[in-house]
């Protein structure tokens, strides 16, 4: 394991917390098998930058390409699994009066591990809706046509989720900063910190003076501001974290 100590003082913020928020990217899901966004990826869409396709810009020139892309991914993720990461955070539920974990994840791991307070940023890849009017579509006629469409207005449809240059569900927004400005403990976890307002939160945290750990293999821009930080999966550290500050287990 390539964790950096697991220091008395970090133990002692988490066995007196009250309120921990966890932020969680791609990277808590990598040991689920589904890629992040920015490590390259492999097979079928390894010509295609994740994030180029996850615009409405790229959605209206090609809506074939961006929904069979979405598909593809809907498949991954309804093949896969909460992985130790996903359920560690569950089990903090037992150690800490108060745990919020804010996702920019799509893949509902966290609710399907067990954790009861989960604010979804970036939607859920499993709903999808109309493209014109934003209208929550669950039933619709399968064609030929790539998008099916809306069977109301027959505008595309599309995934639930936002897209570079859409704005955040403003009720996610605002009980993320609201859990963020009231915690006494945030983790960054799988993040490259690199998208915005996600990438926004601890640096909130931050600036009053709450401490900040990331777990992460690799260092982001947020990495030389945290009081922790711990290298290595998710789904090792986070066992090894909740194991070393609670011994006696729960
Ligand atoms: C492991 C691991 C293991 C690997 N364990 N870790 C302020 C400043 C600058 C720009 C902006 C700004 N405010 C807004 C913007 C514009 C833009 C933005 O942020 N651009 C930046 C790229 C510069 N933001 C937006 O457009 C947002 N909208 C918005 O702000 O509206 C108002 C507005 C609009 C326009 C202008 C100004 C304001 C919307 C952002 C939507 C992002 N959508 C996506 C797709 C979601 C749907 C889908 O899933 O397809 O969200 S893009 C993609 O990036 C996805 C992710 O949630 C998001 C973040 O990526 P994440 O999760 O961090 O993944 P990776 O791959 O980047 O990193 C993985 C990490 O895991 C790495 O660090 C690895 O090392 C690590 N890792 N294995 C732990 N086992």
């Amino acid at each position: 394991m390539n964790t950096t100590t697991i220091s008395s003082a970090l133990i002692d913020a988490l066995r007196t917390a009250q309120h921990v928020v966890v932020l969680t990217g791609a990277g808590i899901s990598a040991e689920s098998g589904i890629p992040t966004f920015r490590d390259a990826q492999t097979g079928l869409w390894a010509q295609y930058r994740p994030e180029e396709l996850a615009t409405p810009e790229a959605f209206m020139s090609n809506p074939r390409l961006v929904w069979e892309w979405y598909a593809w991914r809907r498949e991954l993720v309804s093949h896969a699994a909460p992985n130790p990461g996903h359920f560690a955070l569950a089990t903090l539920q037992q150690h800490i009066p108060q745990v919020t974990v804010i996702t920019q994840n799509v893949d509902g791991f966290h609710q399907q591990a067990g954790s009861q307070t989960v604010i979804e940023l970036h939607g859920n890849i499993t709903r999808t809706k109309c493209f014109d009017d934003n209208t929550i579509v669950d039933q619709w006629d399968e064609t030929d046509e790539v998008p099916p469409r809306c069977p109301s207005c027959n505008g595309l449809l599309r995934p639930d989720v936002v897209w570079f240059g859409e704005t955040l569900p403003l009720t996610a927004l605002d009980a993320a900063y609201a859990a963020t400005t009231g915690c006494d403990l945030f983790l960054s976890i799988g993040t490259s910190a690199l998208v915005h307002p996600a990438a926004s939160l601890p640096y909130e945290a931050l600036q009053r003076g709450t401490t900040v750990v990331e777990i992460n293999p690799d260092a982001t821009p947020l990495t030389g501001d945290v009081h922790y930080s711990l290298r290595g999966p998710a789904g090792v550290v986070l066992p090894a974290l909740l194991a070393t500050t609670w011994p006696e287990g729960g």
